[in-house]
C-alpha cells in the first residue's frame, strides 16, 4: 500500500521543554488542516524541522520516539544551519527575491552552501524512509532542491511540489546566481503546483529560458520524464471561520464581538505578519491621507492594526518595525482626541477566538500587500461574514487571492489615492451591495476549500502516476521484445520502415549536422545484408541529402515524406506540381528577413521554414502572422501547411509517409512488417501497416504504434539485436 509522505520545513508541532520535560503542541495551520481532511486510507508521514534547536542526542531520540506515534519525523537542525539555511538563504535570499524585493536579496555563498546541505540532510532522511510506490509531496521555498535529490535515489517515485509564495517573472528570477540549481531542483518533481496562473507562467518561462525545457499546455518533457505544471489555489477551512463558536464556544466569541462593536464606530482591521511584502507602511499612510482628506470621518472610523511579530532577528524587519511604530505614533499624536484614537496598534498575535471575533466584528478589512503568494486572511475574513452578510474587503491586486476574490474592492497598494477612495467606498457601501459581493465570494470559498485544494493536488498526482504507468506498459520490455524477435526469426520475407531524424539519429539544432555515424552505417548494412529483408528509410528529408548520406548502402528510400521514392536504385516521383514554390518562397523569405536566426529549407516539392535556433515564442508569433497569408496563397493549389516541431512545411496535399509505406506494401507480400519513428508524420506509417505489423514509437506520448521505446539508443540496440 503506497503511503503519503509530506515534507515541509516545519513540522505541524511546537515543542516546549520545561524542567527537563518535553511538551508537544500541535499547530494546525492551513496545510495540516487540508491534509488531515483528505479522504484516503493511505498512511501519512510528515517530515520536517520541529522548530527549535535540539542538540542533545538523547533528547533527539526521545523526540523521535514521541513524534513517531503521530506519524511525524523530525529533521534536527543546528543553530548554525537555522541561521544560514532558514534565516539566511530561505528568508534573506529567496523570500525577498521572489516577492520582488530585489534590493533586500542577500547574495551569500555560505547561505547557499547551508541551503544545499540542509536540503541534502532532508533528502538523506527521506531516502531512508520512502519506498518507490509512495506519494511524496514537498512544500515551499525552503526545499526547492529536494525533489531532484529524491529523484536521484528513486527514479520512479511520484513526487509533487507546491510553492506557497509567488514565483517571480523570469527577468527577476534570472538575477539569482543559483537560478539553474533551484529550477532543476524543483523539476525533479512529477507535478509542480502554484497558487495562480501568473506564477505558473513565470515558472514555465524560466524553465524554457534557463533550462531550455519546452512545455505544451504546462507539460514538460525532462529527460524522458513528463512533468506537469498546474495551478492549485489554496483555500481555507471555511466552517472554522464561518462558525468559530463551534470550536471555541458561543459566549466567548460573542463577548469579544460585543466589546469590539460597542463604540458604534466603523472598524477597519488589518492583520499581517511583520513583513515588508505586506505593505504595512503604505497602508498606514493611506489611512492618514484618508482622515486628512475627509475630516468628516474623524472620530467615526478606527483602524485596528495587528502586526504579528516575525523574523525579528533579520535587519530589515527591525527597521520596518521602527518605521511602523513611528508612523502610528505620529498619526496618533496629530489626530487623537479624548474619545478617539485613529489607530489601535497591536504588535502581537491573538488566540484563535479573538481573531475570529475580530473578523466578525470588523466592517472593513484592508489587506493590501505589495506581494503575497495567496493571503488566507482575506479569505478567512470573507468566511467570517457567513451569517451577517455585512462587511467589505479592500484587497491588493498583488495578492494571489485577488484572482478569486474578484468582488472585493481591488486596489493597487502603491497607489495611495486608489486606497483612500476605496476606504470611502467601503464605508459608504450600501448593505445590499455588501451582501451581493460577499455571497459571490463565499460561494467560491465554500467550494474551493483547503480540503478541495489538497485533494485535487493529490488526485492529479495519482492520475499522472497511472498515465505514466499506462504509457510505460507499452514499453518494449524483455517479454515483448522476445515476441518481436521470434516473429522476426520465423519470417521469410520482411519489410522494415525506418525513420531517420529522432529515430536512427538524435535531434540537433543544425539539421545538416546529423550525418550518419559509423555505428549506424554498420547497423543498416547488417540489416541490408540479410536477403530476407527489405529495408526502407522513410524520411521528411530531401532526396539529395538522403542519397549523399545513405545512397551507397543501396537501400530503398522515401524522401520528403514520400514525394520521392527510391526503389531498385532509381528515384521516382508522382507527377506533382512545383510551380507554386516561388510565391511561397517569397513569403518565407520575408519571414527570414524579419526573424534573424530562422532559415528556409528548400526541397524539390516542398519548402520548410525552420525556427529551431530562435525563441520559440517569437517563432510561434511569426507563424501565426504568416499562416493566414500562407493559407490564402495555398488555398486553391492543393497544398498543405504542416506545423511541426519548430518548423512549418508547405507541400503537396495527399503525400505522406503512410501513402509511401502503402506503395511498398502493395508491391509484394511480406510475413513480417516493422515500422519505427518518433514524430507525428510517422503515425501515418504506423497506420498503414497491417494489424499484426510491429510498430514502434520512439519516446513516450500518444501514438498508434503498438510499442514504445525511450530513445535513439534503444532503437539502435533493437536493430542490432534483430541481426543476432
Ligand atoms: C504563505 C504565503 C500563502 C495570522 N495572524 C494570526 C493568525 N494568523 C493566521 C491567519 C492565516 C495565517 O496565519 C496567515 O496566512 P497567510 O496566507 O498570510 O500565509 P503564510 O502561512 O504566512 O504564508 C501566503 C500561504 O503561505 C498559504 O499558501 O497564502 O501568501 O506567504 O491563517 O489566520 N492566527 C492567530 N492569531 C494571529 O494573530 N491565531
Amino acid at each position: 500500500m503506497p503511503r503519503l509522505i509530506i515534507i515541509s520545513n516545519r513540522l505541524p508541532v511546537t515543542i516546549d521543554k520545561k524542567d527537563g520535560e518535553l511538551f508537544y503542541y500541535p499547530s494546525a495551520g492551513g496545510l495540516a488542516t487540508g491534509l488531515n481532511s483528505l479522504d484516503t486510507d493511505m498512511e501519512r508521514i510528515w517530515i520536517g524541522w520541529p522548530g527549535q534547536e535540539i542538540s542533545d542526542t538523547t533528547v533527539q531520540d526521545q523526540v523521535k520516539k514521541d513524534l513517531r506515534e503521530d506519524g511525524l519525523v523530525p529533521v534536527f537542525l543546528s543553530q548554525q544551519e537555522i541561521e544560514l539555511y532558514y534565516e539566511g538563504f530561505s528568508n534573506e535570499t529567496i523570500w525577498p527575491h521572489f516577492h520582488y524585493f530585489t534590493q533586500y536579496t542577500t547574495y551569500n555563498d555560505d547561505y547557499w552552501d547551508a541551503y544545499q546541505n540542509v536540503n541534502t540532510k532532508f533528502a538523506t532522511i527521506v531516502n531512508e524512509l520512502i519506498r518507490e510506490d509512495d506519494f511524496v509531496w514537498v512544500h515551499d521555498y525552503q526545499l526547492m532542491l529536494l525533489p531532484a535529490m529524491i529523484r536521484k535515489a528513486f527514479s520512479k517515485v511520484s513526487i509533487g511540489y507546491f510553492l506557497h509564495i509567488p514565483f517571480p517573472s523570469y527577468e527577476i528570477f534570472r538575477i539569482l546566481p543559483w537560478r539553474e540549481e533551484l529550477l532543476e531542483g524543483v523539476l525533479g518533481a512529477d507535478q509542480i503546483g502554484f497558487h495562480t496562473f501568473d506564477y505558473m507562467r513565470h515558472f514555465l518561462s524560466a524553465a524554457y529560458r534557463i533550462g531550455g525545457h519546452e512545455h505544451s499546455f504546462g507539460k514538460l518533457a525532462i529527460k524522458k520524464r513528463m512533468v506537469n505544471v498546474d495551478v492549485f489555489p489554496m483555500g481555507i477551512d471555511y466552517d472554522k471561520y464561518a462558525f468559530p463558536e463551534r470550536e471555541v464556544g458561543k459566549d466567548k466569541v460573542e463577548a469579544h464581538v460585543t466589546r469590539l462593536q460597542s463604540k458604534k464606530r466603523k472598524l477597519i482591521i488589518s492583520i499581517d505578519r511583520l513583513d515588508y511584502s505586506k505593505g504595512i507602511p503604505q497602508r498606514i499612510k493611506s489611512f492618514e491621507q484618508f482622515i486628512k482628506k475627509y475630516p468628516q470621518y474623524r472620530g467615526k472610523v478606527t483602524l485596528m492594526l495587528i502586526v504579528v511579530p516575525s523574523r525579528t532577528k533579520v535587519d530589515q524587519y527591525e527597521k520596518l518595525k521602527l518605521e511602523v511604530d513611528t508612523l502610528v505614533g505620529s498619526i496618533d499624536g496629530q489626530y487623537r482626541t479624548f474619545g478617539w484614537s485613529p489607530i489601535q496598534y497591536f504588535y502581537r498575535s491573538f488566540p484563535f477566538d479573538e481573531l475570529a471575533a475580530l473578523y466578525k466584528a470588523a466592517d472593513i478589512a484592508m489587506i493590501t500587500p505589495l506581494r503575497d503568494g495567496m493571503n488566507l486572511v482575506a479569505k478567512e475574513f470573507i468566511a467570517s461574514k457567513e451569517e451577517s452578510k455585512k462587511g467589505v474587503l479592500i484587497l491588493s491586486e498583488m495578492a494571489g487571492a485577488a484572482n478569486e476574490l474578484t468582488e472585493a474592492l481591488i486596489i493597487n497598494p502603491q497607489d495611495s489615492n486608489d486606497m483612500v477612495e476605496a476606504i470611502v467606498k467601503a464605508i459608504e457601501m450600501p448593505e445590499e451591495e455588501q451582501e451581493r459581493r460577499l455571497v459571490k465570494m463565499q460561494e467560491k470559498l465554500k467550494r474551493y476549500t483547503v480540503k478541495h485544494w489538497a485533494s485535487t493536488f493529490m488526485n492529479e498526482q495519482m492520475n499522472l502516476k497511472s498515465v505514466k504507468e499506462r504509457n510505460t506498459t507499452n514499453l518494449l520490455n524483455e517479454e515483448k521484445k522476445t515476441t518481436l524477435l521470434e516473429a522476426y526469426q520465423k519470417a521469410e520475407k520482411r519489410l522494415l520502415f525506418l525513420d531517420y531524424d529522432g529515430t536512427l539519429m538524435g535531434f540537433q539544432n543544425d539539421p545538416k549536422k546529423v550525418i550518419p555515424d559509423e555505428k549506424l552505417l554498420n547497423i543498416l548494412e547488417g540489416l541490408k545484408a540479410d536477403p530476407k529483408n527489405k529495408v526502407v528509410i522513410i524520411s521528411g528529408r530531401d532526396r539529395h541529402t538522403l542519397e549523399e548520406w545513405l545512397g551507397h548502402l543501396g537501400l530503398d528510400m522515401a524522401a520528403e515524406h514520400g514525394v520521392w521514392i527510391k526503389r531498385r536504385n532509381e528515384w521516382k516521383t508522382p507527377d506533382l506540381k512545383k510551380d507554386w514554390k516561388p510565391d511561397v518562397r517569397h513569403v518565407l523569405e520575408g519571414l527570414v528577413e524579419r526573424t534573424p536566426g530562422s532559415f528556409i529549407e528548400e526541397k524539390e516539392y516542398s519548402i520548410a521554414w525552420h525556427y529551431r535556433m530562435i525563441d520559440k515564442g517569437l517563432g510561434e508569433k511569426r507563424v501565426r502572422e504568416f499562416r493566414d497569408v500562407l493559407l490564402y496563397l495555398t488555398a486553391n493549389l492543393d497544398l498543405q501547411v504542416l506545423e511541426g516541431n519548430k518548423v512549418v512545411e508547405i507541400k503537396n496535399a495527399g503525400v505522406n509517409k503512410g501513402k509511401a509505406a502503402a506503395y511498398w506494401l502493395g508491391k509484394d507480400s511480406y510475413d513480417f512488417t516493422f515500422a519505427i519513428g518518433d514524430d507525428s508524420t510517422d503515425e501515418d506509417t504506423f497506420r498503414a501497416l497491417p494489424e499484426d505489423g510491429f510498430t514502434v514509437k520512439v519516446g513516450l506520448g500518444n501514438t498508434d504504434a503498438r510499442f514504445n521505446v525511450l530513445d535513439v539508443e534503444n532503437v539502435r540496440d533493437l536493430l542490432e539485436e534483430l541481426q543476432k
